[in-house]
């Protein structure tokens, strides 16, 4: 191993990794050192377009310049004054958030998953203080096959054993019930001491499920039919990556809580929000909830500039038309190869299910292959690849992307 980090080749820094770090992921083996608008480059120089954004964190591309700008001019001003104190950056960001987002209020946190907890809190405490549900006896709806993060209460939900097994004991007061069946959501609505309906307006990690049209304006209407709190985990399929500010916006479905993170700060920083009109944001009073990170100026800034970025570029109708583009030129490939057997996805929040078991590594071996070519994406459950570049892509850039995709397909032999 080479002595000075300069000089560390990729294999220096996975093996550094590999002794250093807990094993908590089993990434590509590609070592990234530099990242552009759709483009990243390994240690070695070589050039990737991303087809991950870092899990639709990065939809305003790599290092967006009026992003990074606004952080480190935020930077050399002020980073962190807790809320101990009030700031000259959280107003106007709360202020621009929701009007954005047409909420009453925001309440901002760091991490998707804190995100996730924080409206979880909230539902929970709307259902005691207004709805007179016996304390600790509140049931919160989920769905099969969701992903909302890694803490332990989100995990207790959780059906995937990988995400869940030997981290008991569970949180209690969750029911899952399938995903995409207003009907089953309509039974589990009738059970008593129902405070809210936490769902995924497409499930991500799942495999980008895209339930039926129609499916999120009659989860929203049973949701106001029976007093429960319908909230939207609109953390990865949020911030225009379906080719709608937000994934609901398909439908024009406004739920009570919407959960926000990953691009509402460009990859650039961590920033997460909950928004909610008074009625329910309200239940939360000073001293009940916080984070020392959670609205601070660093992260008010970079997430004005993102959100800045995502409306004056245009990005979720960019995302809307190539997704478009993309989806059709996946279609003629798989009429082209076995080695495919459906794209699915929204915008530009899509994935392909390869025709092999899930338990085979025929997904990885393609994105290995693809990596040779100049493409890096990652599957997101044994047989299927997502794909989601960032949305300031241009057209004959996924036209290359295509290229190298159908390159890869035609060629790979399992
Ligand atoms: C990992 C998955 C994607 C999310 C939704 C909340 C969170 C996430 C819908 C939590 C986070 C990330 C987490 C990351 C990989 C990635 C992921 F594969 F895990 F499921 F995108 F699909 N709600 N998703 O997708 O946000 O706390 O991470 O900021 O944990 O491996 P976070």
């Amino acid at each position: 191993m080479s002595s000075t980090l300069e000089k560390m080749t990729s294999e220096d820094l996975i093996k550094m990794e590999e002794k250093y770090g807990a094993h908590n992921y089993h990434p590509l083996p590609v070592v990234l050192a530099k990242g552009d608008g759709v483009h990243v480059w390994d240690v070695e120089g070589k050039q990737y377009y991303d087809f991950l954004s870092a899990y639709s964190a990065v939809n305003q591309g790599h290092c967006h310049p009026h992003i990074v700008g606004a952080l480190k001019k935020q930077a050399e001003t002020l980073t962190l004054t807790s809320r101990a104190f009030y700031n000259d950056t959280l107003g106007p960001f709360e202020k621009f958030v929701t009007e954005l987002f047409g909420f009453d209020k925001v309440l901002a946190m760091n991490s998707g998953a804190e995100a996730v907890e924080t409206a979880i809190k909230i539902c929970r405490k709307y259902a005691y203080e207004k709805k007179n549900i016996p304390e600790n006896q509140a049931k919160i709806i989920v769905c099969d096959g969701n992903f909302h993060g890694r803490t332990t209460t989100i995990i207790s939900f959780s059906n995937d054993e990988t995400a869940r097994k030997n981290f008991g004991p569970y949180t209690p007061g969750f029911v899952s019930i399938p995903y995409n069946d207003t009907e089953a959501l309509e039974k589990a609505l009738k059970e008593e001491n129902v405070a809210g309906f936490l769902v995924e307006p497409i499930q991500g990690e799942a495999g980008v499920f895209v339930p039926d049209e129609g499916y999120l304006t009659k989860a929203r209407e049973l949701c106001k039919e029976n007093g429960v709190l319908f909230m939207a985990d609109e953390v990865q399929t949020g911030i225009a990556r379906t080719g709608e500010l937000l994934a609901v916006d398909h439908e024009n479905v406004k739920p009570d809580i919407i959960i926000l993170g990953k691009a509402i700060s460009g990859g650039v920083y961590p920033v997460s929000a909950v928004l909610a009109d008074d009625e329910v944001m309200n239940v939360i009073k000073p001293g009940q909830h916080g984070s020392t990170f959670g609205g601070n100026p660093l992260a008010a800034k970079v997430a004005i500039a993102a959100l800045e970025v995502i409306k004056d570029e245009k990005l979720a109708e960019n995302a809307q038309y190539l997704g478009e583009i993309f989806r059709r030129e996946m279609n003629r490939i798989i009429d082209k190869t076995g080695l495919v057997t459906k794209v699915r996805g929204k915008g530009m929040l899509n994935a392909v299910l390869i025709n092999d078991s899930p338990d085979s590594s025929t997904a990885w071996d393609i994105c290995m292959a693809l990596k040779e070519n100049g493409l890096i994406a990652k599957p997101t459950h044994g047989n299927i690849i997502r794909f989601a570049p960032p949305l300031v892509m241009t057209e004959d850039q996924l036209m290359d992307c295509v290229s190298i995709i159908e390159k890869t397909l035609t060629e790979f032999k399992k």
